[in-house]
């Protein structure tokens, strides 16, 4: 039988015990913080705190924030709060602009990590009689070590599979009958697309559950993963600057995801001001981790918008739960002075038109003016030799994409397969403008 939680006793805590049980490990963090991470006791003494002020969760808004500048700042090791012969593990992000982030973890921190992701897979169906194929990257991205280690935890039969060789990846999961397939949204809807092509149908796999996250994705796209591979696709979010994936996961609701609140205190702020926004605003996401030894970062900036929604869901949580991010405070596209969501150009191509989930977004700017470009893939369905088809397609995406963001954009509808397919992390965007 399914069992429902990992860890009960935290998962369905009251409010007033969670909030004293986070008020205890802030008081104690921040002053392991002061102690040992001269770069944060600088910005602490600059505001004119102290760990004497800061006596629970009410507290919280007194520190400073963090951002990725001071990550940048104390690279390599300005923010790390252990010596370094208690550390047993780095991980980092793939940042292809400035220097990479590089998290530290002692092996408690890689424990804890660990619990978190098992929560995860609990959540999504997950039990020690799974067979977990994992996806994503392994090596200094978090996806696959941090899945790797909660299917390990929970006791799931674990296939490292790394992400790539996407046939392999198929025939794999029917000689194994792998249960659960963990990787980015946009690698499932590949090997979904790849299964088809290779002559299959869900039926001939054994998979129930996804667990993707590491970008955006919809709820459209939601819809066509669980169709092409016949299974419930579950969100999971997180970020290397705080260990990794499972920082939040989706429940059987699948709506909205539940923080992992004992290991990190949340926060929505003004992106513009820094204000802390009351509970259902949308705004900037912030967390404190406070279980961390080795890299505990304080009010971490995540740049991740998104809304905090408190309340007993239907599976039993007690745990906050955020929305999926809607964008980011520092990357939403401003085009023709008009802010630009990707997920929302996503929406419209996968829900109005059932397009592929193969898009790019290109924009550029000539003079002073932006020009704004959706390269869309067809479907092999959508696919017609007639130009006056891909005119009338075009037209008509192009009048919707306008209704929704209230600009043009230039249409152009490729051949299917000629966007190329990602592994990892889908490159939707393209702004040539941060060239010049
Ligand atoms: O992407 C960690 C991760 C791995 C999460 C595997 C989930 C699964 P970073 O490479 O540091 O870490 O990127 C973190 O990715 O700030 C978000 O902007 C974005 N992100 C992560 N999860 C989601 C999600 C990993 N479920 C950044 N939905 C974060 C939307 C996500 N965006």
């Amino acid at each position: 039988m399914a069992v429902k939680y990992w860890d009960e006793k935290i998962e369905t805590m009251e409010l007033a015990e969670m909030k004293k049980l986070q008020s205890e490990r802030l008081v104690k963090q921040v002053k392991h913080v002061w102690d040992n991470v001269p770069y944060y006791r600088k910005k602490m003494e600059e505001k004119g705190v102290t760990p004497d002020d800061i006596k629970g969760i009410e507290d919280l808004h007194k520190l400073p924030f963090l951002s990725k500048a001071d990550l940048r700042d104390s690279y390599p090791y300005g923010l790390l709060a252990e010596p370094l012969k208690n550390c047993v593990r780095i991980q980092s992000t793939s940042g292809t602009t400035g220097k990479r982030v590089v998290s530290f973890y002692t092996q408690n921190d890689v424990d804890l990590w660990e619990e978190c992701v098992a929560r995860a897979i609990t959540a999504a169906g997950g039990t020690d009689e799974d067979v977990c194929q994992v996806a994503y990257g392994y090596g200094l991205f978090t996806g696959g070590a941090g899945l790797h280690g909660g299917s390990h935890k929970v006791g799931c039969l674990t296939l490292p599979m790394s992400s790539g060789n996407t046939e392999r990846q198929i025939q794999f999961m029917m000689d194994l009958g792998s249960t659960i397939l963990c990787c980015t949204p946009s690698y499932a809807a590949y090997i979904g697309e790849t299964l088809h092509e290779m002559g299959y149908t869900p039926d001939d796999i054994k998979l129930k559950a996804g667990i993707f996250g590491a970008e955006p994705w919809t709820e459209e796209m939601r819809q066509q993963i669980e169709k092409s591979l016949g299974i419930k696709a579950y969100d999971i979010y997180g970020l290397t600057e705080t260990s990794g994936p499972g920082v939040a996961f989706e429940c059987e609701e699948q709506h909205g995801m539940h923080i992992n609140e004992d290991h990190f205190i949340a926060e929505i702020i003004d992106p513009d001001t820094g204000e802390v926004l009351p509970e259902g605003s949308k705004g900037e996401l912030v967390f404190t981790s406070i279980t961390k030894e080795a890299f505990p970062l304080l009010r971490y900036r995540t740049r991740d918008i998104c809304v905090l929604t408190r309340g007993k869901c239907s599976c039993g949580r007690t745990l906050v739960k955020m929305t999926k991010p809607m964008g980011r405070s520092d990357d939403m596209l401003i085009i023709k002075g008009v802010n630009v969501f990707p997920s929302q150009i996503e929406t419209v191509l996968i829900k109005d038109f059932k397009a592929t989930p193969n898009y790019q977004i290109i924009v550029d700017r000539i003079g002073t003016t932006d020009t704004f470009e959706i390269k869309v893939e067809l479907s092999d369905d959508m696919f017609s030799d007639t130009i006056k088809d891909v005119v009338t397609l075009e037209k008509k995406l192009g009048a919707d994409i306008q209704q929704i963001l209230g600009i043009k954009a230039k249409i152009t509808l490729v051949e299917p397969k000629s966007i190329p397919r990602s592994e990892g992390k889908a490159v939707r965007v393209i702004d040539k403008r941060k060239l010049v």
